[in-house]
């Protein structure tokens, strides 16, 4: 049995971490945006791989919401006393993700090989794959033009006003095979879009070539859990973005951005008068507590989204 889990950063890590409290390692595939990535001070950071990565490892900073728990920021101090740039803050232990991620990379190790190596220290047993080994990158089209992601997420504080989004390299690279091939496996029970930003971190996911495709030859149920409750990104631009966008920040919404793709579409109580709109989209609707403001409500929304497509959880 299988379950896939395509997760952007913070919203989606936290379901990703109560999926892997209800299922054995062998039966859980996460797949993370890589659009995020860019190349920094030399190195290169990988933002949501390692907010799942360091979800998983139970070691991530829940409060901040990404980066590690306990981490000091020592490195930082001295780079800006020296005149570095400073903006995107990398703590003295995250460092060492991507010095060592960046190590491999350049000797030619894929993103995916170096990802199982930082994954196995940290004792995380399911498999998390990044969507692709190669190169892509969000590019923002706002109001003050075009800005590389980072720049527009962390330097600009999502603070200019979004027109659109273009994933550059998408149409060349290739989504990652182990991905395929765990959506092509005959005992596939559930694909599941995590609580992530629709349009920053799962539709570049879904944008890669024959990602829609095999989505939608799929025989299991393909459930999304709304990052919307109640008109509110639960953390991040999303509701922000829905409106400079032109559309509603509603689970609504987000809804009809997956129709045609989903089965079934997972929304907050607080939302429940939108159930016969979004039912109407020809999805399953269903309705439950889906703030996840602790472990236990990460493992018991996970155990419910897992319900919902019959996969038996571990007890
Ligand atoms: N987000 C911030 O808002 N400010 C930061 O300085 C920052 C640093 C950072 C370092 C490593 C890392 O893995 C993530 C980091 N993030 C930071 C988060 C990240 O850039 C965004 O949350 C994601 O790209 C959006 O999914």
């Amino acid at each position: 049995m299988t379950v896939v889990a395509m997760s952007g950063g913070v919203g989606g890590a936290k379901l990703v971490s109560g999926l892997a409290q209800n299922l054995a390692a062998d039966e859980l595939v996460v797949i993370a945006n890589t659009a995020d990535d860019f190349d920094h001070l030399g190195l290169r950071i990988c933002p949501d791989l390692d907010s799942v990565m360091y979800a998983l490892a139970g070691i991530n900073d829940q409060k901040r919401g990404w980066g590690l728990a306990d981490e000091s920021w020592q490195a930082m101090g001295a780079l800006e006393r020296l005149g570095g740039e400073n903006w995107f803050q990398l703590g003295d232990q995250d460092l060492a993700t991507h010095i060592l991620r960046s190590q491999r990379l350049r000797n030619g190790t894929s993103l995916t090989a170096v990802t199982e190596s930082l994954c196995t220290p940290l004792g995380i047993e399911c498999r998390l794959l990044p969507m692709t080994d190669d190169p892509v990158a969000t590019r923002v089209d706002t109001d003050e033009g075009e800005l590389a992601f980072q720049e527009y997420f962390v330097k600009r504080q999502c603070e200019p006003a979004v027109k659109g989004f273009e994933f550059a390299g998408i149409e060349q690279a290739t989504a990652n095979s182990a991905w395929l091939e765990a959506m092509r496996c005959e005992y596939l029970q559930a694909l599941i879009i995590c609580p992530s930003n629709p349009y920053v971190s799962v539709d570049p996911m879904l944008n890669l070539p024959g990602v829609r495709e095999a989505i939608a030859g799929l025989s299991c149920p393909v459930v999304a859990v709304s990052p919307i409750i109640a008109g509110a990104a639960i953390k991040g631009p999303a509701a922000k973005m829905m409106r400079e966008l032109g559309c509603p920040s509603s689970a609504l919404a987000v809804a009809e951005h997956y129709k045609g793709l989903v089965t079934d579409f997972v929304i907050d109580k607080a939302d429940r008068q939108l159930v016969q709109d979004i039912e109407a989209l020809g999805m399953r609707v269903h309705c439950c507590d889906s703030l996840m403001r602790n472990a236990e409500d990460r493992r018991r929304l996970a155990a419910e989204v897992l319900a919902m497509c019959d996969v038996a959880v571990a007890a």
